[in-house]
């Protein structure tokens, strides 16, 4: 068994500096060795970077004819993600940093693809958590029949019409399910604003069925999401659950509700678990971008995890510092 680690250092979908730096301290923690002493072989060869993506976007901008100290990013400088945006990316209604977010998740999903196709379980480290549109693209062009545990605080399902911050950590799951409208609102920019002639996440498609989903953990979810929630009727089970039934139970009405069509019950469905460790709760994970009180426990975060691996279908990983 073979795990290919994607490191992504990213932090574009939102606001928070040192989101991007989750990766690094998790490699630099020893997640190789702990892996590799649970008996994986490990790939791992370097964090992405992403530099190229922001150089040809930062020299193929309308503004470009600025100095080339201000629009070359190199190593030591890092992307502003705050709300003063890179002039060579500027904001599509209040989404921030549009077209970085875009191509960086696209290049994470061909990674993620093209690893899964050789039987090789990605774990994709983040990074914020706009990165699940290039995993679970990634993990779906794979094995199409794959369904998602979200494990989060957050719906992470926003579109471009509700989201309140413009942060796009907090879209991904809308994006993946099309829920947006096929990315109307973008092709509105297209020409006028874009500095590339492409359009925004005209390259996702809407994989993700709204039954193929099922969240863990939920506990701050915007009003515009909960609507969108209720009127997609897609599964949730919020901390008031795991309280309710405890976690033991909830993992397996989660797994029940993904098989509940699958038509031979001897082979489950292929999961992809994207777990963002604002699910847990503060206590334990302080270091993220939007702690929320009241989360998971060490043992619940780990029980999420074993028992999915115990299944034998986890086929995607995701393990997001922020969103
Ligand atoms: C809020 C917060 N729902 C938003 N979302 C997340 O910005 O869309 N926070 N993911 O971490
Ligand atoms: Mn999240
Ligand atoms: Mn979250
Ligand atoms: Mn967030």
């Amino acid at each position: 068994k073979t795990a290919s680690i994607v490191g992504c250092p990213f932090s574009g979908g939102q606001p928070k500096l040192g989101v991007d730096k989750g990766p690094i301290h998790l490699v630099e923690a020893g997640l190789v060795n702990q892996l590799e002493e649970l008996g994986w072989n490990v790939k791992f060869d370097g964090h992405h970077q992403f530099e190229d993506i922001k150089f040809t976007l930062s020299s193929s901008s309308v503004n470009s004819k600025l100095p080339i100290a201000s629009t070359e990013p190199t190593a030591s400088t890092p992307v502003a993600t705050d709300s003063t945006s890179n002039h060579w990316d500027p904001p599509i209604g209040i989404l921030k940093n549009p077209r970085l977010v875009s191509r960086v998740c696209e290049e994470v999903a061909k990674v993620v693809s093209g690893h899964a196709k050789k039987g090789e379980l990605p774990v994709t480290l983040g990074g914020d958590h706009s990165l699940a549109m290039g995993t679970i693209s990634g993990t779906l062009d794979a094995h199409p029949d794959a369904g998602v545990i979200w494990v989060d605080a957050h719906a992470d399902i926003n579109t471009a019409a509700t989201t309140e911050s413009g942060n796009i950590h907090g879209m991904p799951v809308s994006f993946l399910m099309g829920l947006d409208g096929n990315h109307q609102a973008f092709s509105d920019f297209k020409n006028s604003d874009s500095p590339s002639s492409e359009t925004p996440f005209a390259w996702i498609k809407p994989v993700l069925k709204t039954s193929s989903i099922v969240y863990i953990g939920l506990r701050d979810v915007d009003a515009g999401e909960k609507k969108i929630l209720k009127e997609n009727r897609i599964k949730a089970f919020s901390m008031h659950d795991v309280d309710r039934h405890g976690i033991g139970k909830v993992v397996e009405m989660a797994l029940n509700y993904l098989n509940a069509n699958n038509a031979n019950p001897d082979k489950l469905r292929p999961i992809h678990l994207s777990f963002d460790v604002d699910a847990l709760d503060p206590s334990v994970a302080p270091s993220t971008g939007t702690p929320v009180r009241g989360g998971l426990t060490f043992r619940e975060g780990h029980y999420i995890c074993e028992r999915i691996w115990e299944t034998g279908a986890l086929v995607g990983l995701d393990l997001m510092v922020s969103s």
